[in-house]
């Protein structure tokens, strides 16, 4: 049997269900999902490992065109960067949109040559007369190698995206150890898990005037100890950055409540990860305009 290895960025506009579909594939949740556009901000490496192949999935920022902030500039950085190193991509839309102005703009920034699949996501919230039209247009603004109407949260038809998926990969042996699901740290991860919460429970400008640093991470020492033994906790200290003193007060709520609920659902999601339990102490800090300062975005990690 042959065994192959590579790599597929999955790219389109905010919001399409980019990093579901990556959760999706991997069969458990690396990825930060929130109904507000422009949720993910950096590339993420998704790995799944089968016995005749392993997927290297690249999740990526959605592309727009908003106001052209530093971290917009450093979105579409990540953005190219996954497409250049990718042996496949997805490009994905939104069936209830259909094919918008917004996806050809993306398929003419695809670099030529690619392989590159359609699907269109959440088929589950329109009618099934509605994709035929769709599928026409598409295809005729780009050679799609195959069309998928699919569904990234409940999974209809991603199983048929994976096999011609692994089928345009080419042959080669398994790059990561079979039991690595991503290559960044849980500390990141638990970043991202923060901000997550923090894009669930605000709106309008404040989900995207949010970063998160994790300022201390002591692991529990649960592996060292006996099994009948309670696990120590995580000790992780985080400060939620925001972009104004008027947003901080938004974030923290009235008398902290939504704070607290912010910290709380963030712990439940970290003991996941850590598989024992977390105490999480979480701060609330100014960081003035930080989408346009060089140096913010560099201590964010995005730059
Ligand atoms: N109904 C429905 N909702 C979906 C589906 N897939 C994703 N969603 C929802 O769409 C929203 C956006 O999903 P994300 O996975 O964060 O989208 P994204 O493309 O990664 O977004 P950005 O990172 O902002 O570019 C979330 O509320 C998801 O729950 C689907 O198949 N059906
Ligand atoms: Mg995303």
């Amino acid at each position: 049997m042959t065994h192959r290895c590579g790599s597929i960025a999955i790219v389109g506009r905010p919001n399409v269900g980019k990093s579901t579909l990556l959760n999706r594939f991997l069969g458990e949740k690396i990825a930060i999902v929130s109904p507000k556009p422009e949720t993910t901000r950096d590339r993420l490496l998704g790995v799944l490992t089968l016995e005749r192949a392993q997927i290297l999935f690249i999740d990526t920022p959605g592309i727009y065109r908003g106001p052209k902030t530093l971290l917009a500039k450093h979105q579409v950085k990540e953005w190219a960067a996954a497409l250049k190193e990718a042996d496949g991509v997805v490009l994905m839309t939104e069936a209830r949109a259909g094919w918008t102005e917004e996806d050809r703009q993306i398929v003419r920034l695809l670099p030529r040559g690619k392989t590159v699949f359609l699907a269109i996501n959440k088929v589950d919230r329109v009618e099934k007369e509605r994709l035929l039209p769709q599928i026409e247009e598409a295809s005729r603004a780009h050679p799609f190698k195959e069309v998928f109407p699919i569904s990234a949260m409940k999974g209809d038809n991603a199983i048929h995206l994976l096999e011609a998926l692994i089928g345009c990969l080419p042959e080669g042996p398994a790059l990561y150890p079979a039991d690595q699901v991503t290559d960044k740290p849980a500390r990141s991860l638990a970043q991202e898990i923060v901000r997550e919460k923090a894009l669930l429970f605000t709106h309008d400008e404040v989900p995207h005037a949010v970063a998160v640093l994790i300022e201390e991470w002591r692991a529990g020492q649960a592996s060292q100890r006996s099994a009948v033994l309670a696990p120590q906790a995580t000790y992780v200290r985080a400060t939620l950055y925001v972009e104004r003193e008027s947003q901080k007060g938004i974030i923290i709520g009235k008398e902290g409540g939504l704070l607290k609920r912010i910290g709380q659902a963030a712990r439940q999601e970290m003991e996941k990860l850590t598989n024992g339990p977390v105490f999480l102490d979480l701060w609330v800090k100014v960081a003035e305009n930080w989408r346009k300062d060089p140096k913010w975005l560099k201590r964010f990690g995005y730059g």
